[in-house]
C-alpha cells in the first residue's frame, strides 16, 4: 500500500521552493542515443541500466529519485492526448536519464531507443534474463491513486510486473497488428508536417498500441505507473526520436508557453522549473540520436527536406483541405465493425495530385522529389472505454467487404489503428482525437475503379489483444473528418 507520506514525496517538490531553473545536462558533451535493437549482446548499457534500476529501488521513499517516485511523476502529471504530450515526455525521460547517470557514477549514461520496427518489435534477451530489466525480479506493485487534482486523469492504478511480450513474441508477431510498427508506417507519420496531426498520430497509433501490447492484461505498461517497467523509458525514447527526426527535417513545433514547476527533479533530486518550449532544442538539453547524426546524404524523403529550400514547382497545393465531415456520434463495440460513412465529393479529384519539391539539403546540387497527396482520417471526440476495458486495439479499414475481427493488418483494406492509453481527464469531456492514414487503401480502391463516387466508408474494428481481453469494451466517436494533406 502506498502511504500518505509516499504520495507527498511523489508530488512533494511543489512545496519546496524555489526551483532550480535548469535544463537537463549543462555539460558540454551531447549524449548520442542509440538503437536498442542494434546493440551488441555485451553492450555495457545493459549492465549499467540494471545497476541504475537496482540503485534507484534502494533509495529511500523520501528521495524523489527512487524508482517508484519517478513512476509516480507519470501517474500524476503525464499529459496524454494533450498539446504537450511530446514535450512533457521529453523532459521526463531526459531527467530520468541524468538521474541514472548520477546514481551509477557515469554522467555519460545514455538511454537507447526501442526501435519497434526492427526484429518484429521484439525486446533484446536482456529484458527477459534474470536481471532487474525483466520487470519481474524487483516485483514492483503499483497500487496507487493519483490525487484528484492531478493533471494525468488516471484513476485507481493496480498493475503488476508482467509483460505480454516474450523472448520470441514482439509487437509485430500478431498479424493483426504487424503493420502498425513497420518502417513504412512510422515514415508516413513522420511525413505529416502539421504538428497536431503528427503528434496525435505518433501518440495514438504506435505509442498507445505498444503500451497495450506490452502491458496486456495487467502489466505496468498498460496504466499510469507504466514507467515502473524498465522498457517504458526506451519506448518513450523512441517516440522522442521520431519527434527529433521530424524536427530535424525542419518541421515546426508550435510555440508552447506551458511551464512545469517542480514536476521533474534533476539528478540531485531538486525540483526544476522549465517551460515546454525549452524542450524543443534537444541538443541544448544534452542529447541527440545516432539516426540524426549519421543521416545519409542524398536522401530524397520529403520529410527530410528543409522547408526553405523547397520550391513548389507544381501548384497542386500543399495546404490541408477538408474533404468531408460526418458528425454523428456513433457507438463502437468490441469485435463488431462500425461503419462511418463520410460524404467526400472531392475525394477522387484530390487523390492523384502531387507536388514537386526542389531539394538541396545534403546534396551537392538541387534535385527534385515528388510526393503524392495523402488522405487522412481524424477521429474526433473519442470517448474512452470503461476502466479495464481499454485493453483493445481499434483496427481501421476502408470499404472492406469481408470485415471481421480476424482480418490481418496486411489486408489491402487495412489503413491503420489506434489504441487507448491514459484516461482522459474529467474536464476533458470532448474525449481524444486519433489520426489514421487512409491513403493506401483509398488509392488502391481508386486504381481498381471501386472508389464510390461521393462517399468513403471508414470501418472501425476494435479487437482484443489476447483472448482474455475485455468482452464488452465500448467507446464513442463524435465525428470523423477526412483530410487531404
Ligand atoms: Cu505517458
Amino acid at each position: 500500500m502506498i502511504t500518505r507520506r509516499q504520495v507527498l514525496v511523489g508530488i512533494g517538490a511543489t512545496v519546496i521552493a524555489p526551483y532550480l531553473f535548469t535544463l537537463p545536462s549543462r555539460s558540454q558533451t551531447v549524449r548520442v542515443r542509440r538503437d536498442l535493437t542494434k546493440m551488441a549482446d555485451d553492450d555495457p548499457f545493459f549492465s549499467q541500466y540494471a545497476q541504475a534500476i537496482e540503485k534507484m529501488h534502494a533509495l529511500p521513499d523520501s528521495d524523489p529519485r527512487s524508482w517508484r517516485n519517478q513512476a509516480i511523476i507519470h501517474a500524476n502529471y503525464c499529459p496524454h492526448g494533450m498539446d504537450d504530450f511530446l514535450e512533457w515526455h521529453r523532459f521526463y525521460i531526459t531527467y530520468f536519464e541524468e538521474i541514472c547517470g548520477e546514481i551509477i557514477g557515469d554522467p555519460g549514461f545514455t538511454l537507447p531507443y526501442w526501435n519497434w520496427s526492427n526484429n518484429e518489435g521484439r525486446l533484446p534477451r536482456q529484458f527477459f534474463d534474470d536481471t532487474p530489466l525483466n520487470v519481474v525480479r524487483l516485483n514492483d506493485t503499483s497500487n496507487y491513486t493519483p490525487p484528484s487534482w492531478s493533471r494525468s486523469g488516471w484513476r485507481d492504478i493496480q498493475t503488476v510486473g508482467t509483460r505480454a511480450l516474450t523472448l520470441t513474441t514482439g509487437l509485430m508477431s500478431d498479424p493483426r497488428f504487424s503493420q502498425i510498427f513497420n518502417d513504412n508506417a512510422i515514415d508516413s507519420i513522420k511525413r505529416l508536417s502539421d504538428f497536431e496531426l503528427f503528434q496525435r498520430a505518433v501518440e495514438g497509433t504506435p505509442h498507445n498500441t505498444a503500451h497495450v501490447l506490452v502491458g496486456d492484461p495487467n502489466g505496468h505498461m498498460i496504466n499510469g505507473l507504466s514507467s515502473l517497467d524498465p522498457v517504458f523509458w526506451l519506448h518513450h525514447c523512441n517516440v522522442d526520436r521520431i519527434w527529433a527526426e521530424w524536427q530535424t527535417a525542419m518541421n515546426e513545433t508550435p510555440t508552447n508557453n506551458m511551464h512545469y514547476d517542480g514536476q521533474f527533479v534533476d539528478k540531485q533530486g531538486q525540483g526544476v522549473s522549465v517551460t515546454a518550449q525549452q524542450s524543443h532544442d534537444f541538443k541544448a538539453m544534452g542529447f541527440t540520436y545516432d539516426s540524426i547524426e549519421t543521416q545519409a546524404p542524398g536522401m530524397l524523403n520529403p520529410a527530410d527536406l528543409p522547408k526553405e529550400s523547397i520550391a513548389d514547382t507544381l501548384d497542386t497545393g500543399q495546404a490541408t483541405v477538408s474533404l468531408g465531415v460526418a458528425g454523428n456520434t456513433v457507438k463502437s463495440t468490441i469485435n463488431t465493425s462500425t461503419n462511418l460513412k463520410v460524404s467526400t465529393p472531392e475525394l477522387a479529384g484530390n487523390l492523384f495530385g502531387s507536388r514537386v519539391f526542389k531539394a538541396t539539403k545534403n546534396l551537392s546540387r538541387p534535385r527534385n522529389a515528388v510526393e503524392a497527396s495523402r488522405v487522412m482520417a481524424v477521429l474526433k471526440g473519442v470517448s474512452y472505454p470503461a476502466m479495464g476495458d481499454e485493453r483493445i486495439v481499434v483496427n481501421v479499414f476502408v470499404d472492406c467487404p469481408y470485415i471481421s475481427p480476424k482480418i490481418p493488418s496486411t489486408d489491402p483494406h487495412f489503413a491503420g489503428a489506434f489504441a487507448f492509453f491514459g484516461q482522459p481527464m474529467k474536464e476533458m469531456t470532448m474525449g481524444g482525437n486519433f489520426v489514421v492514414d487512409l491513403t493506401k487503401p483509398v488509392r488502391r480502391l481508386a486504381e481498381q475503379g471501386r472508389l464510390k463516387e461521393n462517399e468513403l466508408t471508414v470501418q472501425l474494428m476494435p479487437v482484443m489483444v489476447t483472448p482474455n481481453g475485455p468482452k464488452d469494451a465500448e467507446f464513442k466517436v463524435s465525428s470523423i473528418e477526412i483530410l487531404r494533406v
